[in-house]
């Protein structure tokens, strides 16, 4: 609870109509994605660094957690305030701030909607490449600190192979800024990159500077159907085997498929098994060249239709469709574990085996899909309450699997509170320990988004 005086300070600091504390509002910050659910203690909605840095001098001095929070889209429990505290809302900071066509630069508020910053900087010729499925409710903020990866990482890279600054409000108040609005610097230690996907705990960001790219001048998207699960991974690895770089190479299974479906009442798979979903971009000409080869590719590897997208609206139809896939496994099982671990991408085949094994083994019903060009697969283990045990052993085994085959537990979702308990499997614990000396050296009173990432506090 927040004592009478300190609520009082938080409303002179955001105004009385940004402080919010009645149990209506609370609900309303009080989950992400992951359905995972904690009460905040009030929640603040403030305007600017300022503000931010007034409140997080507060919180030292009353010692409070400060929890950051951009939309709740997240998929690790990062923004969820499990030891109560304050819910630090940054969705009134949502102005894009600059679009600096000459130096391809943008600069942002937090709280922006990535969809939005995608629209605007494509409406003048310029393109944003990191594209989460939740790119229209997903704010900047929120993919800067979990480092969000999405649909086009194959070619073009995740969140931090955009930032190249950012304006910073420290733990203890201090507002900063890191790197530059150049294309290089370096200048000091690299402060941007330790910031994203710091998960809400190094630090509140409330300005960002991304880089641009000319907008491809062109697109082709293909899907192709297969009827089983090990042909469509072995037409995914030979795409990436043949030279060719497409920027997105998504990969569904049959009980995905059938989720989004009956979610959108549309049968685009006609009983197959296995879907891929292949996208390239560049010049014209290169393109359809592609677009041809990687139709050739996915034929021979057994696809049994390949259907290249004629119109923007048949695009858009299959990406909405896949967008959708993570809400429609709700409609499925009530309950869902969802991984995003990551293996070399030769390592799929062997990592969808495995993962087939120990859903039998443990009479689990998992189902996969996600980003086969990166190597990362969203596992999800739908659930009863009833199935909670053995699904926690096979996340366990699962992460062992994966971690034998070279490839790591968290691909794109951070670890938050989902995977704290796992960290130790990935990390020695000298490299924890070096992380939480980290963490106390910028927050030295632990404020800020305590009890993620580390599974005992420093
Ligand atoms: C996606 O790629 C998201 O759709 C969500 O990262 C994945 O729900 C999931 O497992
Ligand atoms: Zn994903």
């Amino acid at each position: 609870m927040l004592k009478p005086s300190v609520l009082k300070d938080l409303k002179k600091i955001v105004g009385p109509s940004h402080l919010y504390t009645s149990a209506e509002e609370m609900a309303v910050y009080s989950y992400d994605a992951t359905q995972r659910e904690a009460t905040p203690w009030a929640v603040a909605r403030p305007m600017s660094p300022r503000e931010i840095s007034e409140i997080v001098k507060l919180a030292n001095q009353e010692l409070f957690p400060v929890v950051p929070r951009g939309a709740g889209t997240g998929m690790s429990g990062g923004s969820v305030p499990v030891r109560g505290g304050l819910v630090l809302s940054l969705e009134r900071m949502n102005r894009i701030l600059e679009i600096d066509e000459e130096n391809l630069v943008a600069v942002v508020e937090p709280g922006v909607v990535t969809g939005d910053l995608q629209n605007e900087v494509e409406s003048r010729g310029l393109f944003y490449p990191p594209d989460p499925a939740s790119s229209r409710f997903c704010t900047m903020g929120g993919n800067v600190a979990e480092c969000a990866g999405g649909l086009r990482a194959v070619k073009y890279g995740v969140t931090k192979d955009y930032v190249l600054g950012l304006e910073v409000v420290l733990p203890t108040g201090e507002i900063i800024t890191t790197g530059a609005r150049t294309a290089k610097s370096v200048a000091g230690y690299d402060l941007t990159k330790l910031i994203v996907g710091s998960e809400g705990t190094l630090g509140i960001v409330t300005r960002i500077t991304v880089k641009l790219l000319p907008l491809p001048e062109s697109v082709r998207t293909l899907s192709a159907f297969f009827s089983d699960v090990s042909s469509a991974a072995g037409a995914a690895s030979n795409i990436m085997k043949s030279r060719m770089l497409p920027r997105a190479l998504e990969f569904v299974d049959q009980a995905a498929l059938r989720a989004v479906e009956s979610y959108l009442k549309e049968d685009l798979s006609r009983g197959a098994a296995a879907m891929l979903l292949v996208e390239v971009d560049g010049p014209p000409e290169a393109t359809g060249r592609q677009a041809d080869r990687i139709a050739e590719i996915m034929s021979r590897a057994g696809a049994i239709r390949v259907t290249k997208a004629e119109t923007d609206a048949d695009r858009e139809r299959l990406w909405s469709a896949r967008r959708a896939i993570s809400p429609a496994l709700y409609a499925i099982k009530p309950k869902k574990l969802n991984e995003d671990i990551v293996v070399p991408r030769s390592k799929i085949p062997e990592i969808l085996n495995e993962i087939g094994m120990i859903a039998k083994k443990h009479e689990l019903l998992i189902v996969n899909f996600g980003h086969a060009g990166d190597g990362n697969i969203h596992t999800n283990i739908l659930l009863d309450e009833a199935d909670r045990p053995r699904a926690e052993t096979a996340v366990k085994e699962i992460f062992a699997a994966t971690l034998r085959l070279g490839g790591s537990i968290s691909g794109e979702h951070g670890i938050g509170l989902a995977k704290a308990a796992y960290l130790p499997m990935e990390l020695g614990e000298e490299a924890i320990a070096a992380m939480k000396r980290i963490k106390r050296a910028l927050d030295p009173n632990n404020i800020l988004n305590p009890g993620k990432i580390f599974i005992e506090d420093h």
